[in-house]
């Protein structure tokens, strides 16, 4: 397996100097040993992929060195159009490497939204002309492919690929200790059953990719709940709350919820805009913020350090609640803002941390929408 530690100073031995990035669970033990041994001016977790790939852009106009930037093969798209309009050896030429995590990989059992974008990998970095190799767990060739990609990128002034395969990193040598939390704070999944048994029956819902999706389906299994009004947003990270405005607009009569994450609602959050000046009166988005990309690795988001309420209101919801806590406020306030008319908020503050057993949907993503959609469309 790739040591962490080793691969990085490969890199850095090449000259690579400041990396920005979305985590990824196929590169969590890099991403954590980045995150822990890379002082701030060296690293940026970057709300989206795309928005990676101009702080990339913009370090070297700044300084002539060589950036990295790392994501998972998810966010492939987020990337293409500063790719192929900014870094592009045709338009501003500007030389980096890029770490992608091969989720999907052909003969790799993997979910359903990661098969197509893990067969047509290669091939979409075959059409945007980005030359790329292969990283499984070998060390020797990781560091070849490394000092190769730092090469190339430099001579063609363009990125280059590193396409990374499942389980080729070993455990990262460095971890940032794990934030305090008090023993009181409410898990995600407590929080979920909690907001699902506030609602009233009926409220569709629209989850965001990950966990929170899958702790969704989960509560509703325990709780003896239908599923049919939950819409399980898979992949399309950052997207939940515009499926969910798409839905309300068009069902004006339906309560739409949207359960979002702090890193999804971070990925696309000019979605708040859109959705605070709307004329939408049935909306209620609540984001559950732990600080964290919990489902990849628990790797930090600022969503903590900013004031996503003050964000909601200045984009215009109706209604705007938190960041909360306490199980009582927020039972009261699902209720107060469930009876309200318009664009409401609300933030909900959890732990990291799932549980070890949880499940994930046994209906494909097309039986969940069909259901769905039965349900919606009466
Ligand atoms: C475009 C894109 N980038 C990255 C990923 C990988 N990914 C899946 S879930 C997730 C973290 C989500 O974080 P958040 O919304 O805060 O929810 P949490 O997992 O903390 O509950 C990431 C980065 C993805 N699925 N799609």
């Amino acid at each position: 397996m790739i040591s962490p530690k080793a691969f990085h100073a490969t890199l850095a031995g090449a000259g690579v100097d400041f990396l920005a990035g979305v985590p990824d669970s196929l590169l969590k033990e890099f991403c954590a040993y980045v995150d822990a041994a890379l002082p701030p001016e060296g690293h940026v977790i970057a709300a989206n992929e795309g928005s990676a790939v101009g702080l990339a852009s913009g370090h070297h106009l700044a300084t002539g060195s060589l950036p990295m930037v790392y994501l998972q093969n998810s966010g492939l798209g987020n990337t293409v159009n500063p790719l192929l309009s900014l870094a592009d050896a045709e338009v501003y030429a500007i030389p980096m490497i890029v770490l992608i995590g091969w989720r999907g990989a052909p003969r790799v059992k993997d979910e359903p939204q990661h098969v197509k974008q893990g067969r047509v990998t290669p091939a979409m970095l075959d059409a945007m002309e980005i030359p790329y190799r292969v990283l499984d767990g070998d060390p020797e060739a990781a560091a070849q492919a490394a000092q190769w990609a730092a090469t190339v990128a430099r001579e063609t002034g363009a990125p280059v690929v590193l396409l990374v395969h499942k389980g080729a990193f070993g455990k990262a040598e460095a971890k940032r200790p794990a934030r305090e939390v008090p023993d009181s704070m409410l898990a995600r999944e407590a929080a979920i059953r909690l907001i699902t048994a506030a609602l009233p029956g009926g409220a569709t819902i629209v989850a965001t990719t990950g966990m929170i999706s899958r702790e969704l389906y989960e509560s509703r299994g325990a709780l003896g709940q239908d599923r049919s009004s939950d819409f399980l947003t898979v992949g399309a990270m950052g997207h939940a709350s515009q499926i969910a405005l798409g839905i309300a607009r068009a069902k004006p009569d339906a309560q739409v919820v949207c359960l979002d994450g702090d890193g999804a609602a971070l990925m696309h959050l000019g979605g708040l805009a859109t959705i605070g000046t709307s004329e939408t009166g049935n909306l209620l988005h609540i984001v559950l913020n732990n600080g964290a990309h919990d489902s990849v690795g628990g790797q930090p988001t600022v969503a903590q350090q900013i004031a996503l309420t003050g964000i909601a209101r200045a984009c215009g919801y109706d209604a705007v609640e938190g960041p909360l806590e306490d199980e009582a406020a927020i039972r009261a306030q699902i209720d107060r803002l469930a009876r309200l008319p318009g664009r409401r908020f609300l933030e909900v503050r959890v732990r990291t941390g799932s549980r070890a057993d949880l499940g994930r949907p046994k209906e494909t993503p097309v039986q969940n929408k069909t259901q769905f959609i039965a349900r919606l469309r009466g």
